[in-house]
């Protein structure tokens, strides 16, 4: 028989049988006649209970926390045990004995994130990464229920997508590469066979700064839809946005409440999403007493500023073409604004980039020579337009934003398993 998981055992089902189980020990209690150990595995906690008498006693008083166990025993009910159920223990064998655990309560979030390797293994840490993996879970079934394919973008590149500031560059023989920023170019070349594609890849910034919200490397979901335009792309995120936290809460209630996260925000999450222009997001804030001109970019106080007023998801949209990357394609009726838009969250502010990529070639080098890019960096992006060129829009969002958001986590540094950011490389 293969062993039981805790989640079967404390839902009932295994009531008065005998069960096998393996895992590790989270707490130890013990008193003179009896000692209380708590397992844990993937899936929940149980106590599992031993007298003196019992042949395994010189085991279990041995056992230190975190150390790995096989364990057998008839589960019985005992309302004194938390859950109600607990197992009687019949036979237990220590796999790896743990020393002294390092991680003990009240310690600093620095120590915390020094012992990442360790600090994995608890609650919090845990139900993070399984609410994680559920949420990657229904970006897929989103888009692949949409029509759209999934691509394998390339990580190293030879021109920036989201300019020079933040390229990690790296030399390779002779050649300078760099990590990929965003997979938004290579994706633009697969749309002419694929048409609707996505993928969900890391990305690399260099950021110079530490906030809340900046990782150096991180996970993103990119996408591109030909024939389209900006009320499709608004269109196909809110959507996105809206099925996973749908989805998440009614797979993850439990977790997530575990978690303390206010889930009635994310069951409010309708589209479609306010939609606002940045010429009326700069009035807001100018009207709030914020020193800002029209043509200035928004920085992370007037985001929150302007996401406290909604409450929930919210697109700002159509910028100045100077704050926005060379390939947005501009209004050509007002070539100053470009079809871009961000979604911005509360106390997050911007989780999504999109809009309508420059699809005329002409329009689009001149935009390269405005901003003095390398032309030859861009020879096989501006190829595109000479065969086949198509109206069409995309976007990037990034999953520890997201996350971090719907989970009310204080820092994004906790979303992802092994934060990398300006100062952190290990473990
Ligand atoms: P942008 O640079 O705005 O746009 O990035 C898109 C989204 O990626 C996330 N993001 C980050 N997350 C964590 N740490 C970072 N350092 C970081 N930088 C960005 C944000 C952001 O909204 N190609 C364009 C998008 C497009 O138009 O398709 C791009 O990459 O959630």
């Amino acid at each position: 028989m293969p062993p039981s998981s805790i989640e079967d055992i404390v839902s009932g089902r295994c009531e008065g049988e005998s069960v096998d189980i393996r895992g590790w020990i989270y707490r130890k209690r013990e008193s003179k006649e009896v000692i209380f150990l708590v397992i844990r595995d993937a899936t929940g906690i149980i106590q599992c209970t031993m007298t003196r008498k019992n042949p395994f006693w010189d085991i279990a008083k041995k056992i230190t926390i975190e150390s790995s166990v096989l364990l057998s025993g008839t589960v019985r009910r005992d309302k004194r045990a938390p859950g109600g159920l607990e197992i009687a223990v019949e036979k237990l064998e220590i796999v790896g004995l743990a020393e002294t655990f390092p991680i003990t309560r009240d310690q600093s979030e620095e120590f915390l994130r020094d012992v990442r390797h360790l600090w994995l293994r608890s609650r919090k840490m845990s139900t993070i990464m399984k609410v994680r993996s559920e949420v990657l879970r229904f970006v897929d079934d989103f888009f692949r229920e949409e029509g759209f394919v999934e691509v394998s973008p390339p990580m190293f590149i030879s021109s920036a997508c989201e300019g020079g500031a933040t390229l990690f560059g790296l030399k390779y023989l002779d050649k300078q590469l760099y990590l990929t920023q965003s997979a938004q170019l290579h994706l633009e070349a697969l749309i002419y066979s694929l048409e609707k594609v996505y993928c969900v890849a890391p990305s690399f910034r260099a950021e110079k700064s530490r906030t809340i919200r900046h990782l150096i490397e991180y996970w993103h979901v990119e996408a591109e839809w030909p024939f389209a335009d900006m009320d499709d792309l608004m269109g196909l995120e809110e959507d996105l946005v809206s099925y996973v936290c749908q989805k998440t809460v009614e797979n993850c209630k439990k977790e997530m409440e575990g978690l303390g996260v206010n889930v009635s925000k994310l069951i409010a999450v309708k589209t479609p999403f306010p939609r606002v222009t940045y010429t009326e997001a700069i009035e807001r804030l100018i009207s709030k007493g914020f020193k800002i001109e029209w043509g200035e970019d928004l920085g992370f106080d007037e985001e929150k500023a302007l996401a406290a007023d909604f409450g929930n998801p919210f697109f700002i949209y159509a910028y100045p073409r100077q704050i926005k990357a060379f390939y947005c394609k501009t209004y050509r009726d007002d070539p100053d604004l470009v079809m871009s838009a961000d979604m911005l969250v509360p106390r997050i502010g911007e989780i999504s980039t999109g809009g309508a990529r420059e699809d005329d070639r002409d329009e689009l080098l001149k935009r390269i020579r405005e901003l003095s890019l390398r032309e030859e960096d861009y020879d096989w992006y501006v190829d595109l337009r000479r065969y086949g060129t198509v109206p069409h829009v995309g976007f990037g969002l990034g999953v520890e934003r997201l996350l971090g958001w719907m989970l009310d986590l204080e820092n994004i540094m906790d979303t992802i398993p092994f934060p990398r950011t300006i100062r952190r490389f290990y473990p």
